[in-house]
């Protein structure tokens, strides 16, 4: 393909708009731009990455023996009543009336969907196991849409659905899928992992997360030193304490800490260290009002936290709400004397001795404060989040903490969508059963930002050779006749021998060539001009290393093809 039949709108300065290095490669290399908050066309080089990602999911898909269906995206909003979900789901599901007046969704998941289509036309055990795929524009109203591709509204994904007679039928299914997923990150040329995650509001009984490992990730993983055990931060356990503190209970006494609200003003000006403090966090649920206790140096789970008081939605109150129920301005919370509303201790506290807390009223905190004599819970649990240091749940090593970009999500749904459907088959007995089910998604856009988060440098994208929208960008930088004929003989003969080839045929500087094919990121970069052909060589540049080799244009395909085998068999 020659530059001149493709929109390549390359950008030499950063955009502002844009955050992440993804966000901002994508639109300089010409990529995506942006028509609405969240919402992205695809230009022709970046929808030839989503085709390759796309491709290389449906490989794998059809070899774990999924089938390719494609649902529609507005979705009719009775389906969504019938599992609760269109009145559980708020701003975030895009709703519209048809002409009549009927309600719908723009599809942000199928679940329902398919399982709709499962029980109008499955009926019996002899059709299962079954797993239905579809690659598909999902739409999630986010508040903040953010990061180009990463968080946008309009995504695509591809989703697929299981549907099995019993638990072991399931948990095979879901295992395909798992191994499948690793199959296709590897295909990519991502470095990933797998982690144990939440099954989150979609309920369900297990579930992982494939995530591309980059400091530029939004979520966080912790992982063992030693052992196996990795999760997202969200849903990794905590175990209790080994051992209570042995220091002797001292006097309960009262402090005066003029605006010392934070934790770190009340350690600089108690002179403690921060698991000296008990932190006294006031939620609520938009019903009810809770306070939590979580040592100095420790983070609420607030996953953790919905999960216990059985809610989907909880904040920490306001200072109307905080004055309220603790008589003190926010930065006085503690448990001594605290009445009228449930507190929940996390396990680490019990086992402190003589810690510093709020004491509910204005500039004034404990020092001493001692559980049991002085204050209590009403439940003690594992409510915060993990953290780099502690022992890892699994007794297999102490624990690291790594971000991650969730580029797949794999569940075990059980019965949750085919009970509420009535989506049943009948067993051989005759008997009717709800089928079992999982479900299994991968951010196909967002698998093509999290490859640039992590192959790029400061002149731009490296694509690993799988997804790259061309594998060479072929570079005259001479207008003679002689670069012509040999640029034209040299793109015949690669593209004949399966390569994918940019031809920059611009009239331009080969400056401005070389910073747009190291922008765009092709694999390779083969430079023709009058010197080199004079001496019987072209140059070719491999984008990762850069390194520059000269090579008579006969030899071109061959070396390209010996070097494509030698990095791809690296890895
Ligand atoms: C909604 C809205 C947002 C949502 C959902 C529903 C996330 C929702 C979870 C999933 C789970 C799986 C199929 C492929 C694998 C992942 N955000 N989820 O269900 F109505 Cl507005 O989508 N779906």
């Amino acid at each position: 393909m020659k530059t001149s039949q493709l929109l390549i709108p390359t950008l030499r300065e950063d955009p502002g708009e844009a955050e992440t290095v993804s966000h901002k490669l994508m639109l300089r290399a010409g990529m995506i731009r942006k028509v609405a908050a969240g919402i992205y066309t695809y230009l022709p080089l970046g929808l030839r990455v989503l085709r390759k990602v796309e491709q290389i999911i449906r490989e794998e898909m059809n070899s774990a023996g999924a089938q390719e269906v494609l649902m529609p995206m507005a979705s009719p909003a009775e389906l969504w009543r019938e599992t609760g979900r269109w009145d559980f789901y708020g701003k975030e599901l895009l709703r519209f009336k048809d002409r009549h007046e009927r309600d719908f969704c723009l599809g942000p998941t199928h679940e329902e969907v398919i399982t709709d289509l499962f029980r109008r036309e499955v009926k019996s055990y002899r059709q299962l196991p079954l797993n239905f795929y579809q690659i598909q524009t999902k739409f999630r109203d986010e508040i903040r849409p953010r990061f180009g591709l990463m968080r946008g509204r309009e995504f695509l994904m591809k989703d697929a659905y299981s549907f099995d007679r019993d638990e072991a039928g399931a948990r095979l299914n879901y295992q395909k899928m798992y191994d499948a997923y690793h199959r296709i990150f590897t295909r990519c040329g991502l470095t990933f992992r797998a982690v144990e995650a939440d099954t989150g509001l979609i309920g369900g009984t297990s579930s992982h997360e494939f995530m591309v490992l980059a400091d530029t990730g939004e979520e966080t993983i912790v992982y063992s030193d030693q052992g196996t055990f990795a999760a997202n931060v969200e849903r990794a356990e905590v175990l209790p304490p080994a051992q209570t503190e042995q220091e002797a209970p001292k006097p309960l006494q009262s402090v005066s800490t003029p605006n010392c609200r934070s934790i770190e003003e009340v350690m600089a000006f108690l002179k403690v260290p921060a698991n000296r403090l008990v932190k006294t966090l006031i939620y609520t649920t938009g019903k009810e009002t809770v306070a939590v206790l979580v040592r100095g140096d420790h983070a609420v789970n607030e996953i953790k936290l919905k999960k216990v008081l059985g809610v989907t939605e909880i904040e920490l109150a306001g200072p109307a709400t905080v004055e309220k129920v603790t008589g003190a301005p926010v930065g006085f919370a503690g448990p001594v004397g605290l009445k009228g509303i449930p507190i929940f201790a996390d396990h680490a506290v019990p086992a402190l001795r003589n810690v510093v807390v709020g004491a509910n009223q204005p500039d004034t905190h404990y020092v001493d404060a001692n559980w049991e004599r002085d204050f209590k819970a009403d439940q003690v649990l594992d409510l915060r989040n993990a953290q780099a240091g502690d022992p890892s749940p699994r007794r297999d090593g102490t624990l690291k903490t790594t971000k991650g970009i969730e580029v797949g999500h794999v569940f075990m749904l059980g019965t949750k969508y085919s009970k509420a459907m009535n989506a049943t088959f009948l067993d051989p007995q005759g008997k009717e059963c709800l089928a079992i089910m999982g479900c299994y998604g991968i951010g196909v856009s967002r698998s093509a930002a999290a490859s640039i988060e992590q192959n790029h440098d400061e002149r731009g994208i490296i694509w690993p050779f799988p997804i790259a929208p061309f594998h060479v960008h072929l570079i005259p930088v001479s207008q003679s006749e002689k670069t012509a004929a040999a640029t034209a003989a040299i793109y015949t003969d690669l593209v004949a021998g399966g390569f994918e080839v940019l031809w920059d045929d611009r009239d331009d500087r080969a400056g401005v060539k070389f910073n747009d094919a190291d922008l765009i990121g092709a694999p390779f970069q083969v430079v023709v001009g009058d010197k080199g052909l004079a001496e019987g060589v072209v140059e070719v540049k491999v984008r990762r290393s850069g390194v520059k080799t000269r090579i008579a244009p006969a030899e071109l395909l061959q070396h390209l093809r010996a070097t494509v085998q030698a990095t791809e068999s690296q890895r």
